[in-house]
């Protein structure tokens, strides 16, 4: 069977490609989680893990803001460290506290030494994350072609914070083990780069449109370390995302004194954060498509607020070809639900004059 697909036309896709589209696209980076009613109602039976094993499950999550708010493009229902349990990690997630922060990742086992890298293994995506493929297609099956399914995986050093450091417990670890065993750290971001490969194939081959390579928290990082630690590595993720023809997403926070230099990495899309005005990341980076940049703490508030600085953003970015709206990093925890229609809804009404 043949399942319905969006038209590789999609105003999403298109605007990846930096092609004319009849409006902006408009999806949020986390818009399945906690702040939606629905999501909570799924996690008050199962675990976080459990959920992201379940194709039934990924795909009801996955859909749910499409349903809901109308997004533009869905985002496959995961995270970046699933497949850090068949690398040899112990990965749990705390129980997010009611009402307040998600449950952070923990990991019993980081790594700390060469031998720690060394027996690190490689996943097999078939084998080891069965689930993903299963929910990709399981997720096409309910978007029945409406919107473009983004498939994602965590950048290398972003995923190796969390593998060192046992946790969101800072990057101190992690820096430290740059300077003092610089080859261990490169052979530690060479597996965490052949992991990202092999999944975003996965992803891809079940069914995704576009991949985004989420590299959080690499803005920890000074120009020297970035050239030497990350851009190799997200060159390699790059390319191999190009070599399968979707379009490929990057996306980091506090990078904007680097975004020249990120938009020659090979992406077709580079994400900016809220510390950079939308029309000075446009005109600085011409060679790349540009998304996201409103600050998701505005939707905390009235939601006039963030429907005013939401539209401020459309019309700076200007017409030209090649900018997708989204935040600037996730939405957060106790966001309320109408302030996400709100801006939804006015930035898919927003026309250039
Ligand atoms: O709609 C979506 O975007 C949902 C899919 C998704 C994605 C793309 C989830 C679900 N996680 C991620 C990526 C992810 N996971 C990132 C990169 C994006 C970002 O910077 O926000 C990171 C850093 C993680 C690691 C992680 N997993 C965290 C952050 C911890 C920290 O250091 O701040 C958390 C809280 C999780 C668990 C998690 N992942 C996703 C959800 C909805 C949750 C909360 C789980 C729950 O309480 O139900």
């Amino acid at each position: 069977m043949r399942l319905p697909m969006p038209a590789t036309t999609h105003r999403f896709l298109e605007a990846c490609r930096r092609r004319p589209v009849d409006r902006l696209p408009v999806w949020m980076m986390r818009q399945a989680g906690r702040y939606q009613p629905s999501y909570r109602a799924v996690r008050a039976d199962v675990g976080f893990l459990e959920l992201c094993r379940s194709p039934e499950l990924i795909a009801r999550v996955t859909c749910a803001p499409i349903d809901e708010f109308g997004f533009d493009a869905a985002i496959l229902f995961s995270d970046i460290l699933v497949h850090l349990p068949a690398m040899g990690l112990d990965l749990s997630f705390e129980k997010g506290e009611k009402g307040k922060g998600d449950g952070g990742p923990r990991i019993a086992n980081p790594v700390r030494t060469r031998a720690d890298v060394a027996a690190l293994r490689v996943p097999d995506p078939a084998r080891d994350l069965p689930y993903v493929a299963a929910g990709v297609r399981a997720i096409n099956a309910g978007l029945a072609g409406r919107v473009p399914l983004i498939g994602f995986v965590g950048g290398p050093f972003t995923v190796a914070s969390y593998a060192v450091e046992g946790g969101s417990q800072g990057f101190t670890r992690l820096k430290t083990m740059l300077y003092a065993d610089p080859d261990g750290a490169h052979a530690l971001f060479e597996k965490l780069t052949q992991a990202a490969i092999v999944q975003i194939e996965a992803q891809i081959a079940a069914g995704c449109h576009a991949a985004q390579v989420f590299e959080s928290w690499l803005g920890e990082l000074d120009r020297e370390d970035l050239e030497r630690f990350s851009f190799p590595y997200l060159v390699r993720i790059a390319e191999a995302i190009r070599r399968t023809g979707v379009p490929s997403i990057f996306f980091g926070t506090g990078l904007s004194g680097h975004l020249e230099r990120i938009a020659q990495l090979g992406f077709d899309v580079v994400s900016v954060d809220w510390r950079i005005p939308i029309d000075e990341a446009r005109r600085r980076a011409p060679g790349v498509a540009i998304q996201g940049n409103l600050d998701s703490t505005v939707l905390l508030g009235p939601p006039a607020a963030g429907v005013r600085k939401a539209l401020a953003i459309c019309e700076a970015a200007g017409p030209a070809p090649g900018y997708v709206f989204n935040l600037g990093h996730g939405i957060q925890v106790g966001t309320p639900p109408e302030n996400v229609k709100a801006v939804v809804d006015a930035v898919q009404a927003f026309r250039w004059k």
